[in-house]
């Protein structure tokens, strides 16, 4: 009974704390607790300098609480999922379809190849609707040419196939007298905007001739990324990536197009993939909890507590955050048979591995993400951008490569000082001095 009353006493003397606690804000704000020291990943931090033995470890918040807190502020809409009726360069969007116009001639099958290699079809103009849209938009490219679209007979003569599999319902906007099937005409065209007598009708015309122009059409991407977006001064080479439950899911980094040197130094083998565009910005993506997961179910308390950091590290490798993405190996043994280049052990720092790396390699095919390993495991990674760019939180290493890479290609030698790397610990050692490969 003793023990009960004083555990009684305890828990009244608890809640008269917690009543004192508004009154004590005025002094001091209260601290949030973001640790989680049971976690293999407990912290989230970034080097500014190269120096590892320098006081140049920032500690970055792992819960959006902590963030706004520290006066991270949104970057950005404030949506979980980046969700944008994104097309590709070039392409305009009409009900929820991206179409393109080429301004350029091919066959039937390269030009339905053109399509595919943008992720879509030949254009399909299944309804009035459409119809006039795809006429305003070859018209306006070129009003003279007759431009292709996905429409077939090939397989039996008379019976139009869309390029879905779908058969030709009743609109069917055919000039006078077509389809005709002069020589054997398979593949449906526009006839162009100033033609004669069929101006913008649907004819039948070779499948095989060069001359003719084409439409392609592909479904928007999904999304840029997953999470909701934080930055501090405005500056996107950090960007936390929070779940929808204000949990830390990843981290970005992004460079804005007019901060890029206009000689455009980051080159375009870097920048596809894993570089994403997002309209004014370039974007490398990092996730730490399965990407599919952060807006949908996002994490509980419980759950970060136990997992930390995250549970796995992946890299976004194109526009689709849940389909396109690299999974890094946990355990560094697993790395055996993969493009993964083994580097050199910097103590303090880590193994580090490289992608691919080659001693005759273009440096404008080096690979912007690096991976670490301490104790065999995987522990941090890094950004390896080809290029000098301004944020302090950028290293601008000097010419010590071989410390960090074997081989080292040989086109670095010009490089001393213009790249720009940053290295990002998924632990809270401070600084990582135990980090001993
Ligand atoms: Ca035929
Ligand atoms: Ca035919
Ligand atoms: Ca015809």
């Amino acid at each position: 009974m003793k023990l009960l009353a004083v555990l009684v006493l305890l828990g009244a003397a608890a809640v008269d704390a917690q009543s004192w606690w508004p009154w004590w804000s005025w002094f001091s704000t209260p601290a949030i607790d973001d640790s989680t020291p049971g976690a293999t990943w407990d912290g989230l931090r970034v080097t500014f300098g190269i120096n590892p033995f320098e006081k140049n470890f920032d500690r970055l918040p792992r819960t959006k609480e902590m963030a706004e807190h520290e006066g991270w502020t949104l970057f950005g809409p404030n949506r979980c999922t980046g969700l944008r009726s994104a097309c590709s360069s070039g392409y305009q969007i009409h009900n929820g379809i991206c179409y393109k116009a080429f301004n350029t001639t091919k066959n039937f099958y390269d030009a339905s190849s053109t399509c595919v290699a943008d992720g879509g079809t030949l254009a399909m103009p299944k309804d009035t609707d459409t119809n006039a849209f795809l006429i305003n938009l070859k018209n306006a490219v070129d009003n003279s040419s007759s431009f292709r679209f996905g429409l077939t007979d090939l397989n039996q003569e008379g019976d139009w196939i869309w390029e879905d599999n779908v058969t030709l319902s009743s609109f069917r906007p055919w000039g006078p007298g077509e389809p005709n099937n002069v020589r054997d005409e398979d593949c449906a065209e526009f006839f162009s905007g100033s033609h004669s007598s069929d101006a913008n009708a649907w004819n039948d015309g070779s499948c095989t001739n060069n001359d003719t122009k084409f439409i392609c059409q592909a479904t928007p991407s999904a999304g840029t990324w997953r999470g909701f977006r934080y930055v501090k001064d405005n500056d996107p080479a950090v960007t936390l990536l929070f779940d929808k439950n204000g949990f830390i899911a990843g981290l970005q980094m992004g460079v804005r197009k007019s901060e890029l040197p206009s000689d455009g130094s980051i080159p375009p083998q870097q920048v596809t993939p894993p570089w994403i565009e997002d309209k004014d910005m370039w974007l490398l993506t990092a996730y730490f909890i399965q990407p599919s997961d952060i807006c949908s179910d996002g994490r509980t308390e419980a759950e970060y507590q136990d997992e930390g950091t995250g549970t796995d590290l992946y890299i976004q490798t194109g526009p689709n955050p849940t389909s396109d993405i690299m999974t890094i190996p946990l355990q560094q043994s697993d790395l055996e048979g993969t493009e993964w280049t083994e580097g050199k052990c910097f103590w303090g720092i880590g193994k580090h591995y490289w992608w691919n790396l080659r001693v005759d390699m273009d440096c404008k095919e080096f690979y912007p993400v690096f991976i670490m390993y301490n104790g065999g495991k995987l522990d941090a990674f890094g950004w390896n951008i080809g290029t000098y760019l301004d944020s302090p939180r950028y290293e601008h290493p000097a010419a010590s490569f071989g410390m960090f890479m074997d081989p080292v290609p040989t086109c670095l030698a010009d490089h001393s000082g213009s790249l720009s790397t940053m290295h990002v610990y998924l632990t809270n050692g401070y600084p990582p001095f135990f980090n001993h490969c």
